[in-house]
């Protein structure tokens, strides 16, 4: 019989029993359940097994180029060779990242002549883009904001809520997507967001709502910075696809401007993962904007004191590179020219799939498909369906039927076509 001794509270055996593996080795984590592949990235995972050679990856939002090949874009390929060429050294940076940077990337944002800019009132430090970024605002939020709770659309980004439960906020939920009209529900989301309590923090997809590609008019912005005025409610701006929705980047900027116009000082994620095709490399940026220059300096001291334990200061070479092209009127020119031909892909590309499905023969209402914007296209497809596709047509997408139209190319869009058209017949 074992012997037992009370060590603290905990019930012991006296000599623990050593698990080992068949190997030998001893086993430490013995109690760590598999857990489940990412419900984005595991569909990436699974489509690199497969052997079709007519598979489709339509999971994470990557643009291709129209061969379906990974595009990175000229003007990061001479920003690159520029780079290269001043032999640069390879010194940390700075725990807010390069300046040339991060002073760029709040220009884009706001614009160098808006208020926040001239007035100093903005903190804007470089992150590990955009994943990074929201990361670092919500455990600035879970500091130092009394309310610990923050709203988001339903749907929303699958990694919002764990980004802020992480950081050990609360996530609760607003109406956003009427599934019904496959449109924004501007009545459920005006009342939600008018019953939420004060103080609390309200999450806005900037642009290019993720998944559903539907966002609302420009007068149910006004409608809902209204609110947030009325409710005492701090807006957060998600921004990862500026320049993707539109091809322009000041459009797709104009809601979350009208809010800061409106005096609502925000919180800010950008990502220069998309828009640059800098995926890899990891460039984004937080922003928080302030009362005034005085404020904005005790809260940077404090994003410092939150980022250093994390990574201790941001990577180098992407921030090299977007800050040389946002830096080089040439080489900016080109970039939003290239952001925009990324963007009208994207938008020939749904209307090329409403098409193919038409001529497939499908009865459906496809209209959703060439009326939302962004990469993705949120099909209404069901989850069996979506499993169909996947298993008999290799296309990988996410359960949620979100495809990532950036992956769809003239070549397979006709497959697509059919593949959808055989799910849903
Ligand atoms: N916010 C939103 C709304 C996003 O869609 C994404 C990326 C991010 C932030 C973060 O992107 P970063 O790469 O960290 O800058 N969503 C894509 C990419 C794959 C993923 O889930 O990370 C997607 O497919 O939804």
């Amino acid at each position: 019989m074992a012997m037992f001794q009370r060590i603290g509270s905990v019930l012991r055996t006296s000599a623990p029993a050593r698990i080992t593996s068949v190997c030998g080795h001893h086993c430490w984590w013995s109690n760590v359940e598999m857990g489940p592949p990412d419900a984005i990235l595991g569909v990436t995972e699974a489509f690199k097994r497969d052997a079709n050679p007519k598979k489709m990856n339509l999971g994470a939002g990557a643009y291709r180029d129209d061969a379906g090949k990974p595009y990175v874009l000229p003007s990061v390929r001479k920003a690159e060779e520029k780079i290269v060429g001043q032999k640069l050294d390879k010194e940390y940076l700075g725990i807010t990242g390069l300046p040339a940077f991060f002073k760029a990337a709040a220009d884009l944002a706001f614009l160098p002549d808006s208020d926040v800019i001239k007035e100093k009132r903005n903190v804007t430090v470089q992150t590990i883009s955009g994943t990074g970024s929201l990361r670092v605002g919500a455990n600035f939020l879970a500091k130092y904001l009394d309310a610990k709770t923050v709203w988001l659309p339903t749907p929303s980004w699958g990694n919002h809520t764990p980004i802020f439960k992480h950081a050990g906020l609360d996530v609760k939920a607003y109406r956003y997507y009427d599934s019904g009209t496959c449109g924004f529900d501007s009545a459920g989301a005006l009342e939600d967001l008018s019953k939420i309590p004060e103080n609390n923090i309200v999450l806005f997809h900037a642009c290019a709502h993720n998944p559903t590609g539907v966002d609302p008019s420009f007068e149910d912005w006004q409608k809902m910075a209204e609110i947030c005025k009325q409710r005492n409610l701090l807006p957060y701006f998600d921004m990862a696809y500026q320049g993707f929705a539109s091809g322009d980047t000041d459009r797709d900027a104009k809601a979350m401007r009208y809010f800061v116009s409106e005096g609502h000082n925000i919180l800010l994620s950008q990502s220069f993962a998309k828009n640059m095709g800098l995926y890899g490399e990891r460039v984004g940026a937080f922003t928080i904007v302030c009362a005034d220059e005085e404020e904005a300096k005790r809260v940077e001291s404090q994003v410092k004191i939150i980022i250093r334990p994390m990574y201790s200061n941001p990577p180098l070479h992407g921030a090299r590179i977007a800050s040389t092209i946002m830096g080089d009127a040439d080489l900016r020119a080109q970039w939003l020219l290239e952001v925009k031909s990324m963007a009208d892909r994207i938008i020939s590309m749904r209307t090329q799939l409403a098409n193919n499905l038409k001529k497939e023969g499908s009865t459906h209402n496809w209209q959703h498909i060439t009326d939302q914007i962004g990469m993705f296209c949120f099909t209404g497809l069901k989850p069996e369906q979506v499993e169909k596709l996947t298993n008999d047509f290799s296309v990988y997408l996410t359960k949620d039927g979100r495809i990532s139209v950036a992956g769809v190319s003239s070549a397979n869009v006709e497959y697509l076509a059919h593949a959808m058209h055989q799910v849903t017949k």
